[in-house]
């Protein structure tokens, strides 16, 4: 069967590429996505893309993969990567591989976006490469 990967993105991704392009890039959410199937399609990998601004919607489809038998779930949290118990208490209790994506580096920013409580319970993070940390979180996906 071939492995499912969530790709679970969080507050205000919908709005990506309307502003602040010298941080997240000119690419919208649906170019990422885009991106995100071609090399899926490459890999063998099935893709549940989506998009919510919602923080307990992130938490039900955390426990969702792990329902479902998900191999691996990419979440970019947004803002709430930097606030959330509720989304680091979901990964830990899941069993699911978690990869931490952004698309800018939280850590050379604000000082409110240093600390992520997502990371606590990622086995791995992927950031400041644009679109390109949803493609090489993917690829750590693969391997995993
Ligand atoms: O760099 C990332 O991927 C972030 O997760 C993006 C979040 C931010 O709060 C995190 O600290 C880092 C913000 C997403 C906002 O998305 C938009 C970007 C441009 C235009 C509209 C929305």
């Amino acid at each position: 069967m071939t492995p499912t990967i969530f790709v679970l993105n969080g507050p205000n991704l919908n709005l990506l590429g309307t502003r602040e392009p010298e941080i997240y890039g000119r690419d919208t959410l649906a170019d990422i996505e885009a991106k995100v199937r071609a090399k899926a399609a490459e890999l063998g990998l099935a893709i549940d893309f989506r998009q919510t601004n919602h923080e307990g919607v992130l938490v039900d489809w955390l426990h969702e993969a792990r329902e479902r038998g998900i191999s691996a779930v990419l979440l970019n949290a947004g803002a709430y990567t930097h606030t959330s118990i509720a989304l680091l208490d979901a990964i830990k209790a899941i069993g699911v591989p978690v990869i931490e994506v952004h698309l800018s580096d939280p850590e050379t920013r604000e000082p409110f976006r240093h600390h992520s409580y997502v990371g606590l319970g990622a086995v791995e993070v992927v950031k400041g490469l644009g679109a390109g940390s949803y493609l090489v979180a993917l690829e750590k996906a693969a391997a995993l």
